[in-house]
């Protein structure tokens, strides 16, 4: 049977949970609507889901559909818990973007539309709500052609909208003002379709339309908009059947060599580790031994599968699928199973969190316990980036946002028992590298302790191309071992740089490579103080690596977010000075009616004083619209930040020398 993998993402609150509650009971997998807002349905199952009404977990389930299994995957619409978005987009064969028919196009719309544009996902757009009091689906459809995407089609009509009697009819060959947008669209990207229309419009007939329409829809170059209620129930026929007639199903060769990712890591009953892993090649069986990442293979202790709502046993499982596998403890999010997939699970799609806070226990005595429950629930939100500081013993978090700091706090004490309370938030910070600089130590010359030469020159990259290692030695000069552990090392010390913020961007080269084989004295025995090994080059790669960076200079960067702030006309008077003092730029300022736009940027660490400050600015009126949109250079004196546990430059005398040898060079 063909699956197809399908994710729903929209903003928060625009129906998610509630559309696909109703597709798995319009397609009979539950005789019961579940509801949100009675906390009974099956993709928001964590308590603390049910009690806020809100996803905070991607949640996997599935149905069948005529010839095909679909895993419908569920997402949080809140921006606090995008990274649930970002592991699932890897594993995607479609979505369904969902916009409320009443509150419209929203910031958290356009980044994910962008970003299934960008990815090539090919989407269906599903407008919400339509029975709702204030519903105006055709003008949001107007908006998402002038927002989202040019190439949309409108697939059917919405009568008596804003009511419960809203009823929704697909468009046919005989809508002319249908068969024309199609047209329209469709003959833009494809000339063939195009010639034929202008020699013979009957010789385009409607089949013809409705198969390019699929083609390209798979081909992420088109989006039909579909309109409904998930509460209600109506348009989701018509939703159903675009699923199966436009969205493509799973490719994958059961035979090929094993490929896949890992996208989700659960908990069992008794603590083991499960991870959710999509396959997109090869089959795994019960007790086969996989390469996970870069664990040793594991064997694989059990298989699940979800098919039909429930999750079920199963003794293999192929290319296409969703599976759940036990045994691979080591398993980590983003990582490759087997051969890794051509798109790769850890990739960044979204910017990464920009606030962090120290977790304190209320009880002293719980720390030991706080560190673990901390460790376990970044294994399943690794963004969270958990940390304790060197000196101190303090344990930080990186964050979206309040309400995931809420979620933490409510976690931490249902789950695992640990009360805490947090430090005031505040900025997680980058630098930049400034120039070129290069190091080296080399083997059995002081300062240097290590039985390893390395250098390493650092020069700074463009923002978001991250970070490259490469040799400018010969690959065959050292054993392939010490090399990794030179570009494994760089990788790590590159989280805090001088300052002790990450270095997200730059280019290190290594320069020079030198190491002492095997030795042994006369006796003939190996002898560990004569021979290099892979710590060696773990050790000494930092410290050379930080000269280096000393020597190419570093400045510290702020996250900055792009605002755009909806207020009365007469309160800008005494908006715009509020906005200086915020350290918010506005950069342009348009009178729409009797209310003005400002748009801006402001710093990402005043956008909750902002918030706060909105309502007695703007008489409650004021609506705030937020974006990370880069990082700036920090004006003034730059923030440092404590340096983290098993920190290897804590090496002082070694420090010490580099820095009398760089500041006399
Ligand atoms: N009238 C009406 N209400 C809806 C509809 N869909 C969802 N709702 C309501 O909107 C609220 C949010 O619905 P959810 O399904 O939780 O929305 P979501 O997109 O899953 O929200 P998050 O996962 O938290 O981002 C709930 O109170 C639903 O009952 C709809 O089609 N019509
Ligand atoms: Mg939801």
């Amino acid at each position: 049977m063909k699956t197809l993998n399908l994710g729903i993402l929209a903003h928060v609150d625009a129906g998610k949970t509630s559309l696909t509650e109703r597709l798995l009971h319009d397609v009979g997998v539950t005789d019961r609507l579940g509801s949100v807002d009675a906390g009974s349905t099956r993709t928001d199952s964590l308590a603390l889901e049910r009690q806020r009404g809100i996803t905070i977990r991607s949640a996997v389930v599935s149905f069948v559909l005529d010839d095909v299994t679909v895993n419908l995957i569920d997402t949080p619409g809140h921006p606090d818990f995008i990274a649930e978005v970002e592991r699932v987009l890897g594993v995607l064969d479609g979505a369904v973007l969902v916009i409320s028919a009443v509150e419209g196009i929203q910031p958290q719309t356009r980044l994910l539309m962008r970003t299934l544009r960008r990815l090539r996902i090919p989407t269906l757009i599903f407008v919400n709500k339509v029975d709702r009091a204030g519903a105006d689906p055709e003008r949001v459809v107007r908006a998402v052609a002038e927002k989202l995407s040019p190439a949309v089609v409108a697939m059917g009509s919405v009568a008596i909208p804003g009511t419960r009697a809203a009823r929704c009819s697909p468009y046919g060959p005989a809508d002319e003002a249908f068969t024309d947008r199609l047209l329209d669209v469709l003959a833009g990207q494809d000339d063939g379709l195009l010639a034929d229309w202008v020699a013979n419009p009957s010789a385009v007939p409607y089949p013809r339309l409705r198969g390019a329409l699929a083609t390209r829809t798979r081909q992420a170059l088109v989006q039909p908009v579909y309109a409904g209620s998930a509460i209600t129930g109506a348009g989701v026929d018509a939703l159903l059947a675009g699923i199966t007639e436009l969205l493509p199903t799973a490719q994958g060769d059961v035979d090929a060599p094993l490929s896949g990712t890992v996208f989700a890591i659960e908990r069992g009953p008794a603590g083991e580790r499960i991870a959710l892993v999509r396959l997109f090649a090869g089959t795994i069986r019960v007790r086969d031994r996989v390469r996970v990442g870069t664990a040793d293979a594991a064997l694989v202790t059990a298989i699940r599968v979800a098919t039909l709502g429930a999750d079920v046993v199963a003794s293999s499982v192929g290319a296409g699928h969703i599976a759940r596998l036990w045994g691979v403890t080591e398993a980590r999010i983003g990582d490759p199973v087997g051969v890794p997939p051509e798109r790769a699970g850890a990739d960044r799609h979204f910017p990464p969190p920009t606030l962090e806070t120290v977790v304190v226990p209320e009880r002293p005595v719980d720390r030991v316990t706080l560190h673990a429950a901390l460790s376990q629930l970044a294994e399943q939100d690794p963004l969270i980036n958990l940390r304790q500081d060197d000196r101190h013993h303090e344990i930080s978090v990186s964050l979206y946002g309040e309400v995931q700091k809420e979620v933490i706090q409510a976690t931490l004490a249902d789950d695992f028992g640990v009360r805490v309370t947090f430090r005031e938030t505040s900025v997680v910070h980058v630098e930049r590298v400034c120039g070129v600089g290069g190091a080296v130590e080399v083997i059995a010359v002081a300062p240097n302790p290590f039985l390893a030469t390395v250098g390493l020159r650092i020069a700074p990259a463009p923002p978001g191309a991250g970070v490259s290692f490469h040799l400018g030695v010969e690959l065959g000069s050292m054993p392939p071992a010490f090399f990794a552990a030179v570009e494994e090392s760089v990788r790590r010390t590159l989280r805090q740089g001088l300052s002790g913020w990450e270095i997200p961007d730059c280019e290190v080269t290594m320069t020079h490579a030198g190491y002492w084989a095997r030795q042994s004295h006369s006796h003939g025995s190996f002898d560990k103080s004569m021979s290099s090994t892979a710590g060696d080059f773990r050790n000494l790669t930092p410290l050379v690596l930080m000269a280096a960076l000393t020597r190419a200079g570093t400045r510290v960067h702020e996250p900055v977010h792009r605002f755009r702030l909806e207020v009365p006309g007469d309160v800008l008077g005494t908006l715009l000075p509020a906005l200086t003092r915020l350290d918010a730029v506005p950069t342009d300022t348009v009178g729409r009616g009797t209310s003005y736009v400002v748009r801006g940027e402001i710093p990402a660490g005043l956008v909750h004083a902002l918030e706060r400050r909105l309502p007695a600015l703007t008489r409650g009126e004021g609506v705030l619209e937020t974006e990370f949109v880069r990082y700036r250079p920090v004006s003034g004196v730059a923030p440092t930040r404590a340096r983290w546990d098993n920190n290897p430059l804590d090496r002082k005398e070694y420090l010490l020398a580099v820095a009398r040898r760089v500041g006399g060079r």
